[in-house]
């Protein structure tokens, strides 16, 4: 069963796509209201003052507030791109897309927006049957999401504003979490299908400065025997990071470069910013200010920001004319050969606006002769430079113009619609090379995200760092992306910023390997991160190939979860509801519908314990003559339990549950050249 309560005038976002009839519709008004779970109640007070734009984010009286009593078992799962566990209670989360390259456990937002959570209720000795319903926020801009951080047993959601669709989504199933999903997916439509090519190990690095270090990328992969599909093209193929256009002084001949790399099988992907270069020479800005597509501040003029290329435009994908302007721009690295873009700044992240920077000039100037300073100037002149960067007033100081219900234009602040933001930009890739290359496949993804956007592209998890951390945070949040939408995601493997060390690429390879997503990626400054540049390259040859042995049973997979609305990675307890430990599991995952993954997420670690929930066969590679490379692996039948399982760093182990086999194809140095008719089963 599928409630939709309806509060207000919310925002359409296209979130959700089908409405099917069983969604029970109520109509709210604006007033307090019980929920099939849980209540909303709105502060009528603070509801005169929200139709002006939120004043800053640490507000903590908000108009809407939607609450639930936890009882002291439950658990609460999804919120897509979060922080922290699999199971997200005790934990406060704003849903604010956020350019914020530190993910440490006490940040509140990352990138995403992902307002769908499942409160799971486990058998008890009051419930006699596990039960579960789901909520998801249809809601565009902040969203408080408290799962008992402030009181323990109380989730509350709240919103400056109360136009808000709420869907709350009730199953009767054994296996009711998975029931929960399935149905919650269907109304937000199919997920993206990326190009088969996309399942290919990649490489990338901020930045590759020139066709020749890019050769010479592929050069090394080729000789070290380890098999790659792409290179990325990070901001520095752009003339002075200006979009759509190439730095011909160190890519010349471009098409011809993009030619010459996809005869070897790698496929070149460029990156695409959000901020548009202001600049009167350059033609996607003239024409966007022509043409009135970039976003405007309340006097109708051109809301300016600095980012990447200095002082920058924004346009505005939210308005049906830009989004398609934009999108047609693609184009101009497709008819080069392109056929793959991630799309990155997209929150879109704001280095200071025009009206900022020029306020703390003038106050820095102020005080320029006090040298004295105490500690509440000297932090507070810290903080005025530090806060200048995606700063909450500068994003309610700028209007996206959209359509009303009724077709009418109107203009709304950015701050309301926010999290649409690089949904929109998506959306605007997407459509055009639907539009313009419909029979072409097209690698996308992006940084910033909405539910709505898995219908168009995938999400890499931004800037994590070389920490085991980080490879266990990788871990825990796939299952949630699953849950939102997101199929096709991966994390940047390595860590994008720090130096990473030799062990912790091998671990986070073996896991990665069953990512969809597969992309070693690092930042400017860093050691090399090719896997040619570490000692005994052998091992890291034999992990990617074991990737592209999986590749068809991974791509299959991902075909029938996209196709049945079925998660591809699952929280054990999804599959395993009664057991007590399942539930607890926060380092292991169900892989599709035969795997079990257990991967090493520790250093220095020669093995790891592992929780079986039932018994199942363990498939142990361990070197090219027993089955990494080629050959087959070892496989032994384990009870249910917890088990020690030794694994070197260029060992890898994962379960099949009894009753499955998993196909296995030889290895090929790119997709291209795999034989998906050649299959050798493992397990029974
Ligand atoms: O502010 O384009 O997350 O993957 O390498 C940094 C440079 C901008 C952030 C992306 C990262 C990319 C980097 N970008």
């Amino acid at each position: 069963m599928v409630y939709k309560y309806t509060f207000g005038n919310p925002f359409e976002t296209e979130s959700v796509i089908d409405e099917h009839d069983e969604i029970n519709r109520i109509n709210c008004q604006l007033q307090n209201q019980n929920l099939a779970f849980g209540n909303v109640s709105i502060n009528q007070n603070l509801l005169q003052n929200c139709n002006s734009s939120i004043p800053s984010l640490g507000l903590s009286d908000f108009a809407f507030k939607y609450n639930y009593r936890l009882g002291d078992d439950d658990l609460i799962f999804g919120l897509g791109e979060t922080t922290r566990g699999i199971n997200k209670r005790g934990f406060l989360y704003k849903s604010w897309c956020s350019d914020d390259p530190s993910h440490t456990e006490d940040k509140t937002s990352l990138y995403g927006a992902h307002n769908f959570l499942i409160v799971y209720t486990p058998a008890g000795k009051t419930n006699p049957n596990p039960k579960a319903f789901a909520l998801f926020f249809d809601y565009p801009g902040l969203l408080q999401i408290d799962c008992g951080y402030t009181s323990k047993n109380d989730l509350t959601v709240s919103a400056p504003s109360a136009d808000i669709n709420i869907y709350i989504i009730e199953e009767n199933h054994s296996f009711v979490l998975n029931a929960i999903c399935k149905t919650f997916r269907k109304m937000i439509g199919k997920s993206y299908l990326p190009p088969f090519w996309a399942f290919g190990y990649q490489q990338s690095r901020w930045s590759y400065y020139t066709a020749d270090e890019v050769r010479n990328v592929l050069k090394n992969y080729q000789k070290a025997g380890i098999p790659l599909d792409a290179i990325y093209l990070d901001i520095d193929y752009m003339q002075g990071y200006r979009d759509f256009t190439i730095d011909e002084k160190k890519f010349p001949n471009f098409a011809y470069f993009v030619q010459e790399l996809k005869d070897q099988g790698v496929h070149p992907v460029p990156i695409i910013d959000a901020g548009v270069k202001a600049d009167p020479e350059y033609s996607v800005d003239r024409e966007g200010i022509e043409k009135g597509y970039f976003c405007k501040k309340e006097d109708g003029s051109v809301f300016t920001a600095g980012v990447w290329p200095g002082k920058s435009h924004f346009p505005d994908f939210l308005n049906d004319e830009a989004r398609a302007w934009f999108g047609d721009y693609y184009n101009f690295l497709t008819k080069k050969g392109i056929d793959g873009f991630w799309n990155d700044m997209n929150e879109p992240a704001l280095f200071y606006s025009e009206d900022g920077i020029k306020k703390v000039f003038a106050e820095l100037k102020e005080s320029l002769d006090d040298t004295n300073l105490d500690i509440n100037s000297f932090f507070g002149l810290r903080d005025k430079v530090a806060r200048l960067a995606n700063n909450p007033k500068d994003y309610a100081s700028f209007y996206h113009t959209v359509k009303n219900a009724a077709g009418e234009t109107q203009k709304i602040s950015h701050d309301k619609v926010h999290n649409m933001y690089g949904y929109m930009m998506t959306r605007s890739a997407a459509e055009a090379l639907q539009r313009n290359l419909p029979d072409k496949e097209i690698l996308l993804f992006s940084r910033a995200s909405m539910i709505g956007m898995h219908r168009y592209s995938g999400i890499w998890t931004g800037d994590n760092c070389a920490w085991w951390e980080h490879l266990r945070l990788s871990l825990r949040q796939m299952p949630g992306l699953n849950m939102c939408g997101f199929l096709y995601c991966g994390s940047d493997i390595g860590g994008f910023g720090c130096n990473t060390s030799r062990e912790l690429l091998l671990r986070w390879l073996a896991f990665a390997m069953w990512t969809p997503l597969m992309r070693n990626h690092t930042a400017a400054g860093t050691r090399a991160q090719e896997c040619y540049a570490f000692e005994q390259v052998e091992d890291f040859r034999q992990i990617i190939s074991l990737r592209y042995r999986l590749i068809p049973h991974i791509y299959s997979e991902f075909v029938y979860a996209r196709q049945e609305n079925e998660l591809l990675f699952k929280p054990l307890c999804f599959e395993y509801p009664d057991d007590k430990i399942a539930l607890q599991t926060e380092d292991q995952l169900m892989f599709g519908r035969s795997i079990m993954i257990a991967p090493v997420v520790e250093p220095n670690a020669r093995g790891r314990f592992v929780y079986l929930p039932e018994a199942m066969q363990m498939v142990f590679f361990s070197s090219s003559a027993c089955g990494l490379e080629s050959g087959l692996p070892q496989i032994t039948e384990m009870e249910k339990g917890v088990h020690f399982v030794e694994c070197e760093p260029n060992q890898v182990f994962f379960f099949i549950k009894k009753g499955h086999s998993v196909p296995l194809a030889m290895p090929a140095p790119c997709t291209a050249k795999l034989n998906c008719n050649d299959l050798t089963y493992i397990g029974k």
